[in-house]
């Protein structure tokens, strides 16, 4: 059994999937499949198969990432608890609150990564320093 964060703040979100013989059609409304107001949209393409991304946290950021091609690897750090997730599924998220650590790896060629995001893009809301997380985290706690 993989281990596993509360699942206030860090759980895999089903989204609906309406198929039929011209193809498979989700979507996504804001304070419904996601737990917040979606503020901000992007996506990671073209991502180099031995990239690396992510290596930080939010101080107040709450996100949904999603497979929309291909598969990647997202591992997640509260501090004292780290999970991994392989996204592949377009009809799967992976929310992810505040003050949580992630790294993204393993992306197969072509894979198409998007966000669903709370808030605006702000430099000021990362935490790039593994040991500062973890001293918000121990403030926190
Ligand atoms: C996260 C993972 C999944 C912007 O100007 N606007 C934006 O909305 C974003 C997301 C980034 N940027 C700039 C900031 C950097 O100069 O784009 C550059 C690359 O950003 P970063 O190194 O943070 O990219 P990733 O892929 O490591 O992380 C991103 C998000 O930043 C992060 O919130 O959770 O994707």
């Amino acid at each position: 059994m993989p281990r596993q964060l509360d699942p206030a703040v860090v759980r895999l979100v089903d989204l609906p999937v309406i198929s039929d013989p011209r193809g498979d059609l989700t979507f996504i409304e804001g304070d419904r499949h996601t737990p917040f107001h979606i503020r901000r949209v992007y996506y990671l393409y073209n991502v180099p198969v031995d990239a690396e991304r992510g290596g930080h946290a939010h101080k107040d950021l709450e996100q949904v990432i999603f497979a929309l091609s291909g598969s990647f690897r997202v591992k997640v750090d509260d501090g004292s608890t780290t999970a991994t997730y392989w996204l592949r599924n377009p009809r799967q998220g992976l929310y992810v609150n505040r003050l949580i650590w992630r790294e993204m790896d393993c992306f197969s060629q072509g894979a198409v990564c998007m966000v669903l995001a709370s808030k605006p893009y702000d430099e000021q809301d990362y935490y790039r320093d593994y040991s500062t997380f973890q001293n918000a985290v121990r403030e926190k706690l």
